[in-house]
């Protein structure tokens, strides 16, 4: 069962790097925004996670570069992931606002969701 979990996650890492979307363009300055508005997010997943993979994916296509975290092989972050977010369920985004306002969002659709609210937000600003 774990070799063919492997092999199915190999296979999905392949597929996902053939067809890997285009990194949407803009300028440095309007990048450099988009960066520091959302330097406070992280992403809890796995690599080969068919979810964490669509997250990944969206986040490409609209160049959204946000810390990548291993809530599999690393287990302190799957140790924080479930004390702070809740669950061991990836792809998890936490969103730090402040020092004390943390919120930890699952779910892949209302992460991709909240992401493009954020652009939208960003870009009337
Ligand atoms: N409906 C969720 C499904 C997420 C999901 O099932 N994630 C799996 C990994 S692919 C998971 O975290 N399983 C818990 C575990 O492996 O411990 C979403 O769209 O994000």
């Amino acid at each position: 069962m774990k070799l063919i979990r492997y092999v199915v996650g190999r296979i999905l890492l392949l597929a996902n790097f053939l067809t890997r979307p285009k990194p949407a363009i803009r300028s440095q300055v309007e990048q450099d925004e988009i960066d520091a508005a959302m330097s406070g997010m992280s992403l809890y997943q796995f690599s080969a996670c068919p979810f964490c993979v669509k997250v990944r994916r969206h986040m490409r296509r609209r160049s959204i570069n946000i810390e990548l975290r291993d809530a599999r092989d690393n287990i302190e972050i799957k140790n924080e992931l479930v004390r702070e977010g809740g669950k061991h369920m990836v792809p998890c985004l936490r969103i730090e606002t402040d020092a004390e306002n943390v919120k930890w969002l699952y779910e892949s659709n209302d992460i991709c969701a909240f992401l493009d609210s954020e652009l939208d937000r960003l870009k009337s600003t």
